[in-house]
């Protein structure tokens, strides 16, 4: 127990809600609080204890997205406190992010007086209406000493897997009521897959000839990758990343590895076709971008999934789903099949971009690529780029790339700064488009502030060029307004937040611009100008029959 208590008015020692809230989080392991404040929030974040650290963001989506980052690298729950219905409103695209990508946050903004609450008054909140369909629990206490138990019902449920956001919605005058001490519970958070159903991956892959694996998001969720790689070196298959990855879950240069698939049905199912047998663990079946209508996989090809998320094993377009935990399930499929061999040529290594003027993001990524250290971690923002980093950059090591998960932009710079402040020992790098920072700009401070020593690299083609891509690929046309953004100063920007920040225009100030924020130990940004167009929606050709929205 911390803290200050008072007698009531048996003489007895009692606590107040906000005591034991504050108990709670410091069980929990919650000490660190992301927010931005109000009137309605004040109640419970004065006099926080010391041994609690609070990261202001100066908007809500920055404050919930640096916690979304911290989340991912501390692998906990991390306690958010917004403002009331405005700040909800603001923060809702972290929240989003956060269910789609399985973070856990405990989320709680503050409520008008439950006395006048009836009347509507200012600042009266229906936030929990508006984070619902992104959240797997919303909850407004009914009475006051109800608080410290809903924020652990709360953190338990966040933390099974799937795991996720949850919404709590606190009247500001509950945390000056008496409350008892709440002991924190056990509960598991690990669910074991169906054995029966793994039975059947086990009797496909050894009577199959010719396996392969698409690699997910979940294999890091459950802590799976090196059991992932193991069971690859055991069939000897060849191994895909899912469409779109929001993480890279699969060493980039092993042998085994054969590239992302594409996200639209006919493209991807044509990636496929070869395999007899395809196992997707820890991945939707399957995520897609632009509707090229095919069959999910060719029709011979025997389909299983392996997944924590009874709502993806549901949503499964085709194959054989088994829901629980990924390590457990990959881990008994390898110890019952049947070791293969075979010869394994070696994917072509990428041609070296050349030294252009403007700067190609080919060229970019292959000289980051050569500079940062190895253990370096990317959050990565820059949507027509995508290709270029995916083809140059190589990582091998678990935790290293984190992606935008359901494209809404303003995910990669607050995500960058959560997983620097919770990853002291790794250097994390935020590539990210001239149009994408925008969206949460107010995060550069956020790095100064907590002393964050990212490194964001803002490829500044003042334009929206995925979005032109997008045009060109479905045919709707150039002539659409809004795809340019000219007159940006990111370097101007950036110095105004108080981040160190350099332009980079020629080919050749680029490595020593890198090697120098590498060795600087201190945030910094560089703004490198970069050629305008980029993939071409995603790396897909008019030859997969794109929709024609014209
Ligand atoms: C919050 C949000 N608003 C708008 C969009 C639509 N959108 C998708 S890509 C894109 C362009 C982003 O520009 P930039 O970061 O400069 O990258 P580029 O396309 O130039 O590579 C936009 C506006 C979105 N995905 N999310």
């Amino acid at each position: 127990m911390s803290g200050i208590t008072f007698d009531n008015l048996m003489g007895q020692t009692v606590s107040t809600v906000r005591e034991v809230t504050y108990d709670l989080l410091r069980d929990l392991g919650m000490t660190v609080i992301f927010g931005n404040p109000g009137s309605t929030e004040l109640p419970f974040l004065r006099d926080m204890p010391a041994d609690f650290k609070y990261v202001l963001g100066l908007h809500e989506r920055v404050a919930a997205g640096i916690a979304l980052g911290y989340s991912l690298a501390e692998q906990n729950a991390v306690f958010v406190n917004l403002h009331s219905i405005a700040s909800t409103g603001n923060g809702l695209s972290a929240i989003q992010d956060a269910w789609y990508l399985h973070v856990p946050l405990v989320i709680t903004a503050g409520q008008q007086d439950r006395r006048h609450l009836l009347a509507e008054p200012f600042l009266a909140s229906r936030a929990g209406e508006t984070a619902r369909p992104y959240v797997k629990w919303v909850y407004e206490p009914l009475r006051a000493e109800d608080v410290p138990a809903a924020i652990a019902r709360g953190y338990y449920l966040a933390m099974q897997p799937p795991k996720g956001p949850v919404f709590i919605s606190i009247p500001m005058d509950d945390w000056t009521h008496e409350c008892q001490p709440l002991a924190i519970r056990q509960v598991s958070q690990t669910v074991s897959p169906d054995l029966l159903v793994l039975d059947q991956v086990v009797s496909a892959l050894d009577s199959g000839r010719n396996p392969a694996l698409v690699v997910g998001s979940q294999i890091e969720e459950d802590g799976a990758w090196h059991e992932v790689v193991a069971l690859a070196e055991h069939l000897s298959a060849d191994v895909y990343q899912e469409p779109i990855p929001p993480r890279w879950t699969f060493p980039r240069s092993h042998r085994l590895f054969r590239g992302g698939l594409l996200p639209a049905q006919q493209p991807l199912a044509d990636q496929l076709a070869n395999y007899d047998v395809v196992v997707v663990l820890g991945a939707r079946i399957f995520l897609y971008y632009a509707h090229v209508p095919g069959h999910p996989i060719t029709p011979e090809t025997k389909l299983f999934q392996i997944t924590n998320s009874a709502v993806d094993a549901a949503a499964a377009a085709a194959g054989t789903s088994s829901v629980g935990n990924v390590a457990a399930a990959v881990h008994y499929i390898r110890t019952r099949t049947a070791a293969r061999h075979r010869a394994i040529e070696a994917s072509a290594p990428p041609t070296e971009p050349k030294p252009e003027h403007p700067i190609t993001p080919a060229y970019l990524f292959s000289v980051l690529n050569r500079v940062m250290p190895r253990h370096a971690v990317i959050a990565e923002e820059c949507p027509s780029s995508k290709g270029a980093l995916d083809g140059y950059m190589l990582l091998d090591e678990p935790g290293s790339f984190y992606s935008v998960p359901n494209g809404v932009l303003g995910f990669g710079l607050p995500a960058a700064v959560g997983l620097q402040m919770a990853h002291p020992d790794r250097r994390v790098v935020c590539p990210i488009g001239d149009g994408s920072i925008q969206y949460s700009i107010q995060a550069l401070w956020s790095a100064v502030q907590q002393k964050a020593p990212v490194i964001v690299i803002v490829l500044r083609n003042s334009d929206y060029s995925a979005l032109k891509g997008f045009c060109d690929f479905t045919q709707v046309g150039r002539n659409v307004p809004g795809m340019d953004i000219p007159g940006i100063d990111m370097v101007k920007l950036a110095q105004g937040y108080g981040m160190s920040a350099q332009e980079v225009d020629r080919p050749e100030e680029l490595e020593p611009a890198l090697n120098a924020a590498f060795a600087a130990h201190e945030p910094r940004l560089l703004s490198v100008n970069v050629e305008k167009g980029g993939q071409k929606c995603m790396g897909m050709d008019q030859s997969v029959h794109p929709p024609n929205y014209r």
